[in-house]
């Protein structure tokens, strides 16, 4: 093949990219596995500097970010909801298609990325043309970093964590970042996501330690801090108040972000306190949770995976065998699908949930290595990269069959698709009017549209190219 006559380092992008959609055009021909983890390899960086282009509240130089460039954006104080206090929270990433700031999927979205370091941090160069690339620290510490840092000043004194910082309504779909000059407003703590926070900043915290130990010890008081705050509340859910129409987030449900929080504050600090509280707290059958709503799979990752080993050992064999008796799940589906994936519906944001089953799959095999588990999660991933019944790579920028019009603001002000945003993909339900006008007829699987209007599948998000980082960062290992 043309992979093989050139030397690793001389193959671009678009070459494997060819190369690869050429060789599976016929999807009777099995892949060699060597060319999926050179593709896998080569998209971790394009995947990984989205986070970049979704900065806010900085600007973005053309030198890095060409048309995505920005001066800096939502910088005002914004408005503690029905309160005439104003505090400063800028930073942190636009959240999709949309510049709201929502802490629930932040959470998810850092969970990713930390685990998928602590996994395979090899896969993670210091090269991805970001600020702060050649400083001796892996590029996606940095950008978890940057996202922690806005986290930090999205906290209260008293440990609650407000739940997003938003405008009223959503800014017309051409919008640039800068020119949503809408009030924003912060709205109310929710326990989601204070659990999530708690959690997220306890797993940065040791992660950070040798790299700046200030600012380690800074992650866990607040995560201390937050957690303490659950203790002393009851749930408080999150709904839109009326008028506000933005992603809402919600999640009826704190349990498993309290599962979550001292799940990893156990690993930071070995604490019995904590241990204590995540056996009370362990739910079965939750280890494909990495949803930004059910978090419990997270509590189950941190827990098993350490740092630090789970002393308790009537927990630790009931995550292992729940993770293991799920990926089996998991690889009963995909074996039976036609489609060679395990989701059994098609719900708004289908890849991220074909991601997070993936995502198990990979987690299983760390504990038991197992072709199978490789076998579904390769299968997963070519169903992504265009190994689906609308041959569609759900990829932005990768290749000719990526979407072109993704339903994402600076996409549609640039008149260009940003490069390497994973698409939601099918969502059965037709939650859009585009979708419910062209695709009633359709089978589920194709509920989809490459048209700007479709915000139900053809949207982006962080916490959908966070996972794909993860199943990337493993896979390029696994397949290399
Ligand atoms: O939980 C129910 C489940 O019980 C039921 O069986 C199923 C089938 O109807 O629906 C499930 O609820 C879905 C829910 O997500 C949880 O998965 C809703 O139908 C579905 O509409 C909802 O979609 C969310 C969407 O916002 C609308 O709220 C997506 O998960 C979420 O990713 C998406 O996030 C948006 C933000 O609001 C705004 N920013 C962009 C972002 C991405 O599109
Ligand atoms: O553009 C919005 C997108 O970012 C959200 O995910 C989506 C669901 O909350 O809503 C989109 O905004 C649409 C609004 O909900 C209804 N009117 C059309 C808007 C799209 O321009
Ligand atoms: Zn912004």
């Amino acid at each position: 093949t043309r992979l093989e006559a050139h030397s690793m380092e001389s193959i671009t992008n678009q070459e494997i990219a060819n190369v690869y959609f050429n060789t599976h055009a016929s999807r009777t021909l099995s892949l060699a596995n060597i060319q999926r983890g050179l593709m896998t390899q080569s998209l971790i960086k394009p995947v990984g500097r989205m986070f970049y282009l979704q900065r806010c509240g900085v600007a973005l130089d053309s030198a890095r970010a060409g048309v995505f460039s920005h001066p800096a954006c939502h910088t005002a104080p914004a408005r503690v909801f029905r309160t005439d206090s104003f505090l400063q929270v800028s930073g942190g990433w636009h959240d999709a298609g949309d510049y709201g700031r929502y802490v629930v999927p932040a959470c998810k979205a850092v969970a990713d990325l930390l685990l998928a370091f602590r996994a395979a941090p090899e896969a993670f160069g210091d090269d991805w043309d970001i600020p702060e690339s050649g400083n001796g620290v892996a590029d996606v510490l940095d950008e978890v970093r940057f996202e922690l840092e806005w986290l930090l000043k999205m906290q209260r004194d008293d440990g609650g964590v407000y739940h997003k910082v938003t405008c009223a309504y959503f800014p017309d779909i051409a919008a640039n970042p800068q020119e949503e000059t809408a009030d924003q407003f912060i709205f109310p703590v929710s326990t989601a996501a204070t659990g999530d926070f708690a959690a997220i900043l306890a797993m940065a915290a040791p992660l950070y330690e040798s790299i700046d130990r200030t600012f380690s010890k800074k992650c866990l008081r607040a995560s201390i801090n937050a957690y303490e705050f659950l203790k002393h509340n009851k749930p408080l859910p999150f709904h839109n108040p009326s008028g506000v129409v933005t992603g809402e987030y919600g999640d009826e449900c704190d349990a498993d972000e309290r599962y979550f929080a001292a799940c990893a504050l156990y690993q930071a600090t070995g604490q019995a306190y904590y241990l204590t509280d995540a056996s009370a707290l362990y739910q079965s059958g939750r280890a494909a949770d990495f949803g930004w709503a059910d978090v419990g799979g997270y509590g189950n990752a941190v827990m098993y995976f350490g740092p630090r080993n789970c002393e308790d050992d009537i927990l630790a064999g009931r995550i292992r065998a729940d993770l293991l008796a799920t990926a089996d799940h998991i690889c009963e589906h995909t074996e039976r699908s036609p489609l060679g994936i395990s989701i059994g519906a098609f719900l708004w944001g289908s890849n991220m949930y074909l991601l997070n089953d993936t995502m198990a799959l990979l987690m299983a095999n760390d504990i038991q290595p197992s072709e199978r588990y490789l076998a579904a999660a390769r299968s997963h991933l070519d169903y992504i990269l265009g190994n689906n019944p609308l041959g569609v790579n759900f990829i932005t920028g990768v290749s000719e069959n990526s979407p072109k019009h993704p339903h994402h603001r600076p996409s549609a002000a640039a008149g260009a698709a940003m490069p390497g945003m994973l698409v939601g993909g099918p969502d059965e339900g037709l939650h859009d009017l585009a979708a419910k006008t062209l695709l009633a007829g359709k089978p589920a699987a194709e509920r989809y549209l490459d048209s700007v209007e479709s915000y139900s599948t053809n949207e982006t998000a962080i916490y959908w190219n966070s996972v794909l980082i993860y199943v990337l960062a493993r896979m390029s290992k696994l397949d290399a």
